[in-house]
This record gives C-alpha cells, structure tokens and sequence, in this order.
C-alpha cells in the first residue's frame, strides 16, 4: 500500500520530521511517500496561509503517482474536502485523525497547539468535526511553527508545561498535538504525563491503512464528487484542465 503524506508548508526539513514519524508506525509493507509543497508559505499558521497553500497542495495529487491514501500533514486540515473531490482514495487530514483516535483512548482531551490563532482555527475544526462532546479545550503555546525545529528554543518545556496545565485544569484524559511539526514529541511526553499522546500524522496513517485495508474510498456521490468541469481564468487557468481531468476520473483511481 503506498501513502502519500503531503506536508502543504514548504519547508522541506519538517516533511523530513514528518516522514520519520510516518514511517515508525506504519506496517512493513505499507510504503511512504512524503512530499513537500511546492508553492506556499514555510509554514500554515492562520487563515491566509492555509488557503494559499490548497494549490500546492492540489498540485502534490495531481502530479501522482496516484496513491492508495493521501494524508495532508498540516493540522489546520486545509483543503481537506476539496482533495476528497479530486481522488477516489481515503485522504486524512491529521487534525481530524488525531482527534478520532482520541475518542477511542479518552473520554475527554486537550489539543496543545502553536500561537492564539492556530487556536481559534483548531476550534472551528472542533466544531466543524462535532468533536465538542469530546474535546475539553484547545490550549495555544505561542511557539510558533518553524522554533519546533530550532533545538534551541525551549520549544519541548513550553509545549510539556501547558500539557501539563491542560490535565490539571481541563480534567483531560488525553492530549492532541496540534501541528505536525510536533510529531516527534509524542513519546517525550507520553513519558512525563502519563497519558495518551496523540500525534495525528501516526493516527492518519495508521486510519489510512484500516480503511484502505477494508477496501474503502471516498464517497463520488454527492459534494465529493469530481468537480465541475468548468473555465477557469487568471493564475488558475491551468485547473480547468485538472477538473477535466478529475471528471474523466484520470486522478480519481487508487494504485
Ligand atoms: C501547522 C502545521 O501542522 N504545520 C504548519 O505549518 N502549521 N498547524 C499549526 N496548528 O501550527
């Protein structure tokens, strides 16, 4: 089974990160393709970059090889839907994976994420997943993105003492990690809190090889269908082809 892991930011050294964490929890046969954006910003932290990373992002499954899942690395889970129209495969946003597999460890969780605004975007997620039931709180760190990746900030402190406030304060059984750039913190602090640490690249991959493995794909009835063909103009004129092409189903079929 080939999965391709797309981190939609453009910094090629997180999807390395990524990729690693991938790979430590994915079966032997079950093959990784990690892939970076080629347009876009180096990294996703509010509205304006989540949706001027969807074109790359598009372009990683269109380009192919055609994969059996796909797994968007970024959990702000941009573009999910809209992937879901141009493939037959399962895609998997991580925000969404980590939060499922959540439910199934806990009663309740936290999400720790990056800055105050990747907090607020991570509610609208809660919400929009109907995760309310489940999620306690979503608690921001002010780390942002790319200090994950500088071993000189105190990035891994910060991010362990709110965990620690969210068990304390939110009466959490379990923690979320709210950007993929954390994926390598999970067993750290599994160890020191003592209790479920959810990093939703491992959860996306692991639910991509279930459901790939039931024999499962996304649904061609209803709003995931392919898109419209249709023109498009300006900077996107290129896509009225990829509509096209999603319609005559040349991206649409699994490996
Ligand atoms: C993210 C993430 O996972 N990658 C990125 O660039 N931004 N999301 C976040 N909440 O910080």
């Amino acid at each position: 089974m080939r999965i391709k892991l797309i981190n939609p930011n453009t910094t090629s050294s997180m999807t390395d990160l990524i990729g690693a964490a991938a790979r430590a929890v994915a079966a032997e046969r079950t093959e990784i393709i990690a892939t970076t954006s080629k347009s876009g910003a180096a990294s996703i932290e509010g509205h304006f970059d989540e949706a001027m990373s969807i074109v790359g992002l598009i372009d990683e499954i269109l380009e192919g090889p055609p994969a059996d899942a796909y797994v968007i690395a970024c959990f702000g889970d941009p573009g999910l839907l809209a992937a879901r129209e141009i493939t037959n495969a399962p895609v998997f946003g991580i925000a969404e994976a980590a939060m499922h597999a959540a439910t199934f460890v806990s009663t309740g969780f936290s999400v720790v994420t990056t800055l105050e605004r990747t907090r607020i975007i991570t509610e609208h997620l809660v919400r929009t997943y109907g995760m309310e039931h489940h999620c306690r709180r979503v608690r921001a760190t002010d780390v942002p993105v790319l200090e994950l990746e500088n071993p000189d900030s105190n990035a891994r402190a910060t991010i362990l003492a709110e965990c620690e406030r969210a068990l304390r304060e939110d009466q959490s059984s379990a923690i979320v990690l709210g950007c993929a750039g954390m994926a390598d913190l999970a067993s750290y602090l599994e160890e020191r809190l003592q209790v479920p640490v959810i990093d939703g690249v491992a959860a996306a991959v692991k639910f991509a090889e279930a459901i790939v493995g039931m024999g499962l794909k996304t649904s061609k009835r209803g709003d995931l269908a392919p898109p419209l063909p249709k023109i498009y103009r300006g900077k996107l004129s290129g896509y009225g082809a990829a509509t096209g092409m999603a319609q005559r189903g040349d991206v649409l079929r699994a490996s």
